[in-house]
């Protein structure tokens, strides 16, 4: 491995050993790149050299930053974060923010430094983010003033994580007036191409998150996959959506997409359904990224809205289900572009060009990537035969310090842990998730998680966390609950678990659905068995 730019080795330390790492391939000639390589310098510097400098990088309401106003905002965020916060390249940072240009600015800005982005998503709990902390050691966080009090509760009980310095606030000691004294360039930290740049979590089945690494190529590489043989956009495109840049979905759709092209993007804090729309029509966006789900809800009210500058629209995170397809196409004219991604492949490798749909697929393995179904030994299966989706490309599965990298990389194929099927003519069509894991709305949900959260009621003597079927939102949290005796099953304490769980973690993994049972199916060995409580929602 070529000569790393961290000095601070403990992510170096901690992946899995070489034989468990997955065969990374780089067939195509733009996926050629040099040994040394920043991903912030290449989405920037390289940018503003090539002429590109006036153009709109980043809009939000009320703003709008050019490629040369934001590489000198990262440039003097960077000089803040070796300067100020003692950054050591190699270091992790934790970003914490809704997505806007501050929070982007941040994210190059470590990445310029030599650090490591450990950006979390906005929702999360003081005992979310303390697992994440200690598990990336994070010693650094920037964090918007307005999501700085879970943090600082996470803090207290993190005594590696030294300083936190907020942005989008008051504050005379924040980033905005720390940056102000810095000069507007900077000098970016020389790092190897294979070293990791970001740490991207992600929850497992257990609930126990994992954190996968991707290194400053791995970002390159994942704009150079997706966006130039699927999406094709060019420097007039300005793109919108709505998944959080903690999310490597939103990361790549919001953030380095765009600026690998030379596009412009819009960053919105929460968007719903009208107000995504809202904010089509308002910036003239031409590319959307949302899940499923919204595409659905926006399909009934796009008439309400001028949406003729729109001309791509990405759907990812679940399932796209064709009668939402059908849907946004009679309400718009547009075909939708699905995709498959994950947090450990870091983007999309099965897709399709609008032209190319396939009715109930989600398109075929995009150039640079190979996709084939296997049986539970790892060996291929014919076209038409339901398997387990494998996967291998120029980025692929590393997750930091973890047992579960077995489970995911199989004689160096990634295993996404779907199983789909594929048809004579290479498009994959989805079937399910091989494991238990929930995906509601496109979030991921493990139950055992929602479970460890009710179980800190008095209320609860036992229960089980599953995802059953919903139109709406792919799969709905469904608890089933064993009451302590002297308790009573009322929509009041429904409501009281729910608002618990809320209060616990992440308020949209809590359980919309309750379902109160005198006991649990179990194994003999008292495992607890879910498909038999799966089995009564089909
Ligand atoms: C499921 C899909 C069917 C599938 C993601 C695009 O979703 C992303 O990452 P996650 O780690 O989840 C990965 C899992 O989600 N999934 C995602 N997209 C589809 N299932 N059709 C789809 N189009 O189970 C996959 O294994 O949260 C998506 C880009 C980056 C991402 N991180």
């Amino acid at each position: 491995m070529a000569r790393t730019a961290h000095v601070d080795t403990f992510v170096r330390d901690n992946q899995p050993p070489p034989e468990q790492w997955p065969e990374l391939r780089f067939d195509l000639p733009e996926l050629q790149y040099p040994g040394r390589l920043n991903c912030a310098a290449e989405l920037l510097d390289r940018l503003v050299e090539s002429g590109h400098g006036e153009r709109v990088a980043l809009r939000a309401p009320g703003t709008a930053l050019s490629y040369r106003q934001l590489l000198a905002l990262a440039n003097r965020i960077a000089h803040v974060l070796r300067e100020d916060m003692g950054l050591v390249p190699g270091n992790r940072v934790l970003l914490r923010g809704p997505n806007n240009p501050m929070m982007a600015a941040c994210w190059l800005a470590v990445l310029k430094a030599g650090g490591i982005a450990v950006a979390t998503m906005p929702l999360l709990r003081a005992s979310e983010l303390k697992a994440i902390i200690d598990k990336a050691h994070a010693t650094l966080a920037l964090c918007d003033a307005r999501l700085a009090e879970e943090l600082r509760l996470a803090q207290a009980q993190c005594p590696q994580l030294g300083r936190i310095v907020l942005f989008n606030g008051e504050e005379a000691g924040g980033v905005e007036a720390l940056a102000a004294g810095k000069p507007d360039t900077f000098d970016n930290v020389d790092t190897a191409a294979e070293d990791i740049a970001l740490i991207a979590f992600t929850s497992g089945t257990t609930g126990q998150p994992k954190g996968t690494l991707h290194s400053h190529r791995d970002l390159i590489a994942s704009c150079d996959c997706f966006p130039r043989s699927i999406l094709k956009h060019g420097p007039e495109d300005i793109f919108c959506g709505t998944p959080p840049i903690a999310f490597t979905f939103g990361l790549g759709g919001l953030l380095t997409f765009p600026l690998r092209f030379g596009a412009s993007t819009v960053l919105m804090e929460r968007l719903l359904p009208d107000s995504m729309l809202q904010t089509i029509q308002d910036f003239k966006a031409t590319i959307c990224f949302t899940a499923p789900t919204f595409w659905r809800q926006m399909a009934g009210l796009a008439k309400d809205y001028d949406l003729s500058s729109l001309k791509k629209c990405v759907s990812a995170g679940e399932a796209l289900p064709d009668a939402t397809r059908q849907l946004w196409k009679q309400a718009t004219g547009i075909e939708i572009i699905d995709g498959i991604g994950s947090t450990e492949m870091s983007h999309i490798f099965i897709s399709h060009t609008p032209e190319k749909v396939r009715r109930g697929a989600t398109g075929y393995a995009i150039p640079g990537y190979q996709a084939r179904i296997v049986d539970d030994q790892g060996r291929p299966l014919p076209p038409g035969t339901v398997g387990r989706l494998a996967v291998k490309g120029p980025t692929g599965c590393r997750y930091l310090a973890d047992e579960r990298q077995k489970n995911y990389v199989q004689d160096g194929w990634n295993l996404t842990g779907d199983a789909y099927l594929m048809d004579a003519d290479g498009y994959f069509f989805y079937q399910a998730r091989t494991d238990d894991m929930i995906i509601s709305a496109g979030y991921n949900i493990a139950g055992p998680e929602v479970e460890n959260a009710l179980l800190g009621h008095p209320a609860v003597v036992e229960c089980a966390v599953i995802g059953v079927p919903d139109e709406e939102r792919g799969q709905l949290v469904k608890a089933f609950i064993v009451l302590r005796p002297g308790f009573e099953g009322t929509p009041a304490l429904v409501k009281e678990l729910q608002d618990f769980v809320k209060a616990a973690i992440a308020p949209y993994k809590y359980p919309r659905a309750v379902e109160f049972m005198t006991e649990l199916p179990k194994t003999e060995t008292g495992k607890l068995q879910r498909f038999r409580l799966r089995e009564n929602h089909r």
